[in-house]
């Protein structure tokens, strides 16, 4: 019986023929079995190709340094702050990659379209927030440099696929394998970030497709499960029409990652507002003089400050407490 296999197949496996390390060509093989057509022709093809992954898995795993190497993923954070995108495969992530920044990952109809991790810069207002697209997590595979990425970054975007009646077990899912190797997705940070080994993520759930039949019902029931737990919002990556929805995941990103933006003027000249210092909330005056340079921050006698709703400057101290805004002169 003839396999009448999809053309996207046969390209898929010239990528196979060039992935060097382990990790890519499981993914790519991966990728090959969820578009195969399921029928009696294919039948032999899917049972190789599931022999190869799991040959592979296994010698990946005895790779000597195969651990030690995938930790050391990482990628350098550029610009205010660094958010990753994370979720099952198909829901809209490397789409919700190519709306927001400047980078320009494959989009597919396709499961496992996303083999390395893609970054790409979003513009948020004065400032520039990093976007990490991740590839993507199966109840079957969680690429072992995942985990680090999410360790690392300042918030976690669980997409969920408000098209998809799976779309609570796609949230169950991501949340279990990740509690699997010790991370556990949060909606509000306690105070300890780490205790027992576990690693607690602020995480922003992204209900995407929202366009489609049903999605409103589904983002209901979604909200209805997790709304204490988690903030939830519902988008389409792919209309241009819910720009506005852009704009409201933009003000919660910005929101979830507790940062403040505070302007620095010189004693008699004007402030620059296109260039703010980005600070955690809570953060002080001497905080503000440090991101500068280390000796302002030591020889830093007081403060002026202005702030929104105050019609006169005054006088601070090193210790003051800063608010988004502010408008902060040093004098040294
Ligand atoms: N209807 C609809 N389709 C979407 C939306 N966002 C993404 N898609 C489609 O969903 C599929 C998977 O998207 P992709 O970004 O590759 O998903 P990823 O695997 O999570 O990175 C593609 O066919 C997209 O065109 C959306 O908001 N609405
Ligand atoms: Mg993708």
């Amino acid at each position: 019986m003839p396999a009448n296999l999809p053309p996207q197949y046969y390209e898929i496996e010239r990528k196979y023929k060039l992935a060097k390390t382990y990790e890519e060509k499981i993914a790519i093989l991966q990728e090959m079995l969820a578009i195969m057509p399921k029928h009696k022709g294919t039948d032999k093809l899917q049972a190789d190709l599931r022999a190869k992954i799991s040959k592979l898995r296994k010698a990946s795993e005895k790779k000597p340094g195969a651990i030690r190497k995938a930790y050391r993923h990482h990628i350098p954070r550029e610009g205010a702050a660094q958010v990753t995108l994370i979720g099952p495969p198909n829901v809209g992530k490397s789409q919700i990659l190519d709306n927001f920044t400047n980078a320009t990952p494959q989009i597919a109809p396709y499961p496992f379209t996303t083999g390395e991790p893609v970054v790409g810069m979003m513009p948020l207002e004065n400032i520039k927030i990093q976007v990490v697209d991740t590839p993507p997590i199966t109840n079957e595979f969680l690429p072992s440099y995942l985990p680090s990425i999410i360790r690392e970054t300042d918030l976690a975007l669980l997409v969920v696929d408000l098209s998809s009646d799976e779309v609570l077990d796609q949230m169950e899912m991501v949340i279990e394998k990740l509690k699997e190797v010790k991370i556990k997705l949060v909606g509000k940070m306690l105070k300890n970030t780490c205790t027992e080994g576990i690693i607690y993520k602020k995480t922003l759930i992204i209900g995407n497709k929202k366009d489609t039949e049903g999605a409103e019902q589904r983002l209901e029931v979604l909200r209805d499960l997790y709304k204490d737990e988690f903030s939830i919002i519902s988008i389409s990556a792919i209309n241009p029409s819910y720009q506005d929805n852009i704009k409201k995941v933009k003000r919660e990103i910005y929101r979830a990652l507790n940062i403040i933006r505070i302007y620095t003027k010189a004693p008699g000249k004007p402030v620059d507002l296109n260039d703010p210092i980005v600070l955690k909330e809570k953060s002080k005056v001497i905080d503000a003089a440090r991101a500068i340079h280390k000796d302002f921050a030591n020889n830093l006698k007081y403060a002026k400050m202005w702030r929104k709703g105050k019609f006169n400057a005054w006088k601070v101290d090193k210790d003051y407490p800063l608010e988004e805004g502010d408008i902060v002169e040093f004098h040294i």
